[in-house]
C-alpha cells in the first residue's frame, strides 16, 4: 500500500522525477507513480485522488510544466499535504509553472518546492520529514540522511599540509 502518491501532468515529466523516486526508495518510502494531466483528465484525476485516499495515502507530490494547475487541483481534492513541483519544460524555463503551483489562494496549500530535477528531489525529502513526524522508524532515517550529507559537504583545508 503506498503512502505517498506521485502524479506528473505529462510521460515527458517522468525523467525529471527520478531523482524524487530514488529518494523516496531511499528512505524506504511506499510509493506509486502516476501520469493524470489536470487539463487533459480531469474526470480522472478526480477519480484517482479519492481512490488512493480509500487505498491510505497520506500525501500527494504533484509534479507538471508550462500552466502547472495539477498541484493545485490536488489540493483541492484532498486535504492531505501536497507538495508542487515546478516543471520547466517550457519556453519560460518553468518560471511559469513556479508561479503556478506556489501562488495558491489562501486556504489550499500547495507546498512548492524548487523548479526541476532539485525541486523532485527536495519533494521526497520534505515528504520524509512530514512522514517522520508520527513515523520515528522514518525519523531515524531523515536524520541519518542528514548526516550523511553533512559528512559529503565537509571539507577542512589545512595550510600547513
Ligand atoms: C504539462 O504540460 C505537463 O506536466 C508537462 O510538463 C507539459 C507538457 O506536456 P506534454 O505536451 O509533453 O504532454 O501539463
Amino acid at each position: 500500500m503506498p503512502t505517498v502518491a506521485v502524479i506528473c501532468g505529462s510521460r515527458s515529466d517522468l525523467p525529471t522525477l527520478k531523482g524524487c523516486f530514488d529518494a523516496l526508495d531511499g528512505y524506504d518510502i511506499a510509493w506509486e507513480a502516476s501520469v493524470i494531466s489536470a487539463h487533459r483528465q480531469a474526470d480522472a484525476l478526480h477519480a484517482y485522488v479519492a481512490e488512493a485516499e480509500a487505498s491510505g495515502v497520506q500525501l500527494f507530490i504533484g509534479a507538471a510544466g508550462l500552466a502547472a494547475h495539477l498541484p493545485g487541483v490536488l489540493a483541492s481534492l484532498t486535504a492531505r499535504p501536497v507538495i508542487g513541483i515546478p516543471l520547466d519544460g517550457g519556453s519560460l524555463g518553468g518560471a511559469d509553472a513556479l508561479y503556478a503551483v506556489v501562488q495558491m489562494p489562501p486556504g489550499v496549500p500547495v507546498a512548492t518546492v524548487a523548479i526541476g530535477s532539485a525541486g523532485a528531489k527536495n519533494a521526497a525529502h520534505l515528504a520524509a520529514r512530514i512522514l517522520a513526524l508520527s513515523d520515528p522508524a522514518l525519523a531515524d532515517r531523515v536524520a541519518a540522511f542528514r548526516e550523511e550529507q553533512a559528512g559529503k559537504a565537509e571539507l577542512r583545508i589545512d595550510p600547513s599540509a
